[in-house]
């Protein structure tokens, strides 16, 4: 059954240095406060392209890019967390949910395929085949030897490709750091209705480090730094999707909200007045970014 304290590390904010804590709840923050103007904005109908919510699962996204900074990303469709956290460019990011020509794929290729190939990131997007990222990011670290970021869901995990992919880099030892953002849902079937076996026992018999995980920041923190020296490895991290597979409709509560639990963390580490200073400025910075989307939109420019 999932749960949300799956092999996490007690008082995980308070164990990592305070600076990496606030850091990632900056971008945890980030995502979350993005994604609330990406709702309202489809809600006043100036973004009608389908859309990928990462709300609920900003957390995963968050404190990978801060333990492993700098790999080359081949991200899966709900990527906005990821381009997000790792230091993608928010405006760019809604041109292209605008479908304007300054998105990161000059506004064609939409929610579900976001790039980015400036400061320093370098994330390939997806282009429609779940799970297609993962043999080729397996493919690029086998010609590169260059550190590698392969982001799927745990639909994507049962997909012929990607087990094999996942044996490959286990039988070169390919610096690729697998993680399955497992919200339990293929659009709406659940784990346990598709299948009988976990994706890190897999990856574990073809004989890499693999772990079961919740999506616990300060947990990921710590494990995916000791993984990434041991690549390939993989992370199976146990999250929840606040909205549908697609569009930004909710069925209800989720199971646990971790931007609150990270708050309440944060409370009890003593970080609080530091953390809410952090959390206004980064939504009053992403509500700038969709007025201003909204008047783009309104001038016709
Ligand atoms: C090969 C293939 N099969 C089916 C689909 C249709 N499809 C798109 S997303 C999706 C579910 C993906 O689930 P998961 O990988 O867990 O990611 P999540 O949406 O939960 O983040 C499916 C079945 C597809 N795009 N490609
Ligand atoms: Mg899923």
């Amino acid at each position: 059954m999932r749960v949300p304290d799956l092999a996490v590390i007690e008082n995980g904010a308070a164990i990592v240095p305070e600076d990496i804590a606030l850091e990632i709840y900056r971008r945890i923050c980030r995502t979350r406060t993005f994604e609330e103007g990406l709702i309202k904005a489809v809600k006043d109908g100036f973004v009608t392209s389908p859309v990928y919510l990462s709300s609920g699962q900003e957390s995963i996204a968050a404190a990978l890019s801060v333990a492993v900074p700098g790999p080359v990303i081949f991200a899966q469709h709900r990527c906005h967390g990821v381009y997000l956290s790792y230091g993608g460019d928010p405006v760019k990011l809604r041109d292209e949910l605008m479908g304007l020509p300054t998105g990161t794929s000059g506004g064609r290729a939409g929610s579900n395929c976001i790039q980015c190939h400036e400061n320093g990131v370098v994330m390939h997007g997806h282009h429609g085949l779940i799970g297609e990222n993962v043999p080729i990011a397996v493919g690029y670290a086998l010609a590169s030897k260059k550190s590698t970021l392969a982001i799927f869901g745990d639909g994507a995990a049962e997909e012929d490709y990607v087990l094999s992919s996942l044996g490959f880099a286990a039988t070169h030892r390919l610096p690729v750091l697998f993680v399955c953002e497992d919200n339990n849902l293929s659009i709406l079937t659940a784990v346990e209705t598709r299948r009988s076996w976990k994706v890190s026992k897999v990856a574990a018999a073809f004989g890499m480090e693999a772990v079961d995980l919740s999506d616990d920041p300060w947990t990921i923190f710590l494990k995916a730094k000791e993984l990434v020296k041991k690549t390939p490895a993989l992370m199976n991290i146990h999250t929840c999707r606040a909205n549908w597979h697609v569009g930004i409709g909710t069925d209800g509560p989720v199971e646990w909200d971790r931007f609150l639990d990270v708050r309440n963390a944060l409370k009890g580490a003593g970080l609080w007045d530091k953390a809410q200073k952090i959390e206004e400025a980064e939504r009053f910075c992403m509500e700038k970014v969709w007025e201003q989307g909204q008047l783009r939109r309104l001038s016709g420019k």
